[in-house]
């Protein structure tokens, strides 16, 4: 666990080993062992009704994560219909199957701009949201305590657009409460349960680009300004939604994770995907491309730190969120994940077996 006290040691030893091996030439990926050998969790997002209701999905998943992070189920829409109840249903059966399953689970998300109920749109003072905040984290991080591990904190601080560093995005918790909210929900979330890992997770911080190096400035601005206030923050959650049309910055994106790791925070990659909206429509040559990309990006991540844990968002081309943003103009399937429509492994899931993945049964 992260508040394990022999954490300063160990990561002092894994920033140098991390610079060591940056030094060297690029080293052929290796299995995925952390500190004291523990293998590095692999596993996916998962969609909660289809665990319970689908016997080929479910299977899926328990052959190939050790680690599971809901896709959604624990988002303000999903559990808080009114500013007095809770829904904690898929909650519960999430972290019933994962102790089951013997999986680590990861709860997302605390605090988002994104699927929130209206009533937590229309919060009207620093008052109300301080209140809201309090109450949702206490009591969700509360229940949960012990049994999930990991909680993606805060979701997507930062713009869309990162002009200046210091800038953040205009979501009703910083309207209402400016940057110390973010402080704020971290002391709630730790509070709630001392065990559990916090994560700020962003998407947009892997590519080449000026719009996204102003992005990492964004994160890294963001982060030291946390760790001053003394808040406490455990890891940066890098989302990893990689395009096909977008290359990694492999120099940048290695410079930035040397960084975090400077700040004494861990990396998680937390919901790895490739949009392949705008690759060939050639299958195999389709998959060979997304794999390639996933490769760059977890060929930097390693090669500069252990990162707690690798989580695609989602397992199977089957069930995907990315034709709800990313359609194909001819029309074909989306293919983003390491497995296919009929859960057989793609070259992707090829790769993350590279770096450490397992098949569990
Ligand atoms: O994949 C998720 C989709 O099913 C939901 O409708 C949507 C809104 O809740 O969220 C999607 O997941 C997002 C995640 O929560 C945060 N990072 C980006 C993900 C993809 O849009």
């Amino acid at each position: 666990m992260l508040n394990d006290p022999t954490i300063d040691r160990r990561d002092a030893l894994r920033h140098v080993a991390g610079a060591i091996a940056c030094a060297a030439v690029s080293p052929p990926a290796r299995a995925a062992t952390g500190e004291a050998g523990r293998a590095v969790p692999f596993g996916s997002a998962v969609q909660i009704p289809w665990l319970v209701d689908n016997p080929e999905y479910r299977a899926a998943i328990v052959r190939h994560c050790s680690i599971i992070v809901p896709e959604g189920g624990l988002k303000w829409l999903d559990m808080r219909p009114d500013p007095k109840s809770y829904w904690f249903g898929l909650g519960d059966q999430l972290v019933d199957f994962g102790a089951r399953h013997d999986m680590q689970v990861r709860g997302h998300t605390l605090v988002w701009h994104g699927a929130l109920p209206q009533w937590a749109k229309e919060l009207g003072s620093a008052t109300e949201a301080t209140h809201a905040l309090s109450d949702h984290i206490t009591k969700v991080v509360g229940r949960y305590a012990g049994r999930i591990a990991s909680w993606d904190v805060i979701n997507e601080p930062l713009p869309e657009d990162q002009q200046t560093p210091n800038e953040r995005r205009t979501s009703i918790w910083y309207r209402l409460l400016g940057e110390d909210y973010i402080a704020l929900a971290l002391r709630l979330a730790n509070a709630a349960d001392p065990r559990a890992e916090l994560v700020i997770n962003e998407y947009d911080l892997e590519f080449v680009g000026a719009r996204f190096e102003r992005k990492r400035a964004g994160m890294l601005d963001l982060l030291e300004k946390v760790k001053k206030s003394g808040a406490p923050v455990h890891a940066l959650g890098l989302q990893g939604h990689l395009r096909g049309e977008r290359d990694i910055d492999r120099p940048g994106l290695a410079r930035f994770i040397r960084e975090v790791r400077g700040l004494g925070l861990d990396i998680v990659v937390t919901e790895l995907d490739v949009m392949d909206y705008s690759l060939p429509g050639d299958v195999a040559e389709r998959d060979t491309a997304v794999a390639a990309r996933a490769a760059a990006l977890l060929d930097v991540v390693f090669e500069n730190c252990t990162p707690r844990a690798v989580l695609t968002w989602g397992l199977s081309d089957r069930h995907v969120w990315v034709p709800d943003y990313f359609k194909r103009r001819d029309k074909l399937p989306n293919r983003p994940l390491p497995l296919d429509e009929n859960y057989a492994a793609k070259p992707f899931q090829r790769v993350l077996e590279r770096f450490g993945a397992k098949v569990r049964n």
